[in-house]
């Protein structure tokens, strides 16, 4: 398969509510979308890089060039045996694994079309439909979190991860614990705290939470050790790991017990695949993180969780809760707490492409 032409574009799309977490307020996405074309056929995937680098390093403004200019001339316009050649191929350039991802992903998706097979299939999934929770927002009091949990269990949702930060902890989850004192509960805390906050995060103990996401440094293991060694509470890692290794490392220092895999933050799917398959080795679950992505990229992690050790709810929630109206013509909506795995080869949806024109504001073609 060769990569004939691609077509990037940035895009944006208005969130139905602000989400807020520990790091700010998101009221839109800016989306990256990545077209490949090769025989005919079109491969998609979405950046999830942001704006600014709240999150992890990666930005926006930093990616585009880099994916124009150094990795997309790397692998046009030659022969490539699979999608691993692609990983291969932008090795040589350090981190940047979400700008690698785009480019990776809409390759999976590309290959699988050329192969007439379900994304998910050529991964090694099984599954029809993947359990799901929600993340849900930090709120404005203790009333409208209540009334957000309520209206995510009663559609059926199988955990509910509630947003934490200094401040906004152990007095709302108690309140919805006490609320709440049978619902899958975990809080996301996306690196606000430090080992000085032993205590709060030693109180949260006490509310049978299933986890604590990613309570430390984004780029931090050793303290997740130290801190999974004072609670009881099983941490589950995030911002922290960016590859088979950090997670090989991690599981060997007790740094936590649950991986919250996103595919892009690892660089794609090859290397996702791989984080689930050393956790799998460890006797660790994983889960399918999100990024607040549109129909391309949900349904590339929807896909990603067919395999085996997705064993607990990911985040890949109903992208009605996200927008008004999505970017692909497929609705991927859950029902009781499963998202069924879109049909067809590859990630098995088709762009809204009058939509998509309406949300552009830069597109270009790019030949090798
Ligand atoms: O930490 O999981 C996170 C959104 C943006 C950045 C980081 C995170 C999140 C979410 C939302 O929790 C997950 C989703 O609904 O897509
Ligand atoms: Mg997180």
């Amino acid at each position: 398969m060769k990569i004939e032409s691609a077509e990037l574009r940035i895009i944006k799309l208005k969130l139905l509510r602000p989400f807020q977490t520990s790091f700010g307020t998101e009221t839109e996405r800016t989306i990256p979308l990545l077209t490949l074309c090769g025989e005919g056929l079109e491969g998609y995937a979405e950046g999830v890089m942001e704006v600014r680098p709240l999150y992890r390093e990666e930005f926006l403004a930093g990616a585009i060039p880099l994916i124009k200019e150094a990795l997309l001339p790397q692998v046009m316009g030659i022969d490539l045996a699979n999608p691993q050649e692609i990983s291969a191929r932008l090795a040589m350039f350090r981190g940047n694994r979400m700008a690698k991802a785009i480019i990776e992903m809409a390759f999976w998706d590309l290959w699988a079309k050329s192969l007439e097979q379900p994304l998910g299939r050529l991964l090694g999934g099984q599954r029809a439909a993947i359990p799901v929770g929600v993340s849900l927002g930090i709120q404005k009091s203790l009333e409208a979190t209540r009334e957000q949990v309520q209206i995510h269990l009663d559609q059926g949702y199988q955990r509910i991860k509630l947003k934490i930060k200094p401040g906004w902890d152990t007095q709302m989850i108690r309140f919805v614990r006490e609320e709440f004192p049978d619902a899958d509960l975990t809080v996301d805390a996306n690196s606000a705290y430090s080992l000085a906050d032993i205590h709060i995060l030693r109180e949260l103990d006490q509310f049978r939470l299933d986890y604590i996401e990613q309570p430390l440094a984004y780029d931090d293991i050793i303290d997740h050790a130290r801190l999974q060694s004072q609670i009881s509470t099983s941490i589950c890692l995030d911002e922290s790991i960016l590859s088979v290794e950090d997670t090989r490392k991690a599981l060997e220092l007790n740094a936590g017990r649950v991986i919250n895999i996103k595919v892009a933050r690892v660089g794609g799917h090859q290397e996702a695949r791989r984080v689930h398959d050393v956790a799998q080795s460890f006797g660790v679950p994983v889960w399918c993180g999100g990024m607040l992505e549109g129909g391309v990229g949900r349904a590339h992690n929807i896909h990603l969780a067919t395999l085996p050790n997705f064993t607990k709810p990911g985040d890949t929630s109903s992208s009605s809760r996200y927008w008004q109206q999505d970017i692909i013509n497929e609705l991927l909506e859950t029902k009781d707490g499963w998202m069924p795995v879109p049909q067809g080869p590859g990630i098995g949806v088709t762009l809204n492409r009058p939509f998509i024109d309406l949300l552009t504001v830069v597109k270009e073609t790019i030949r090798p």
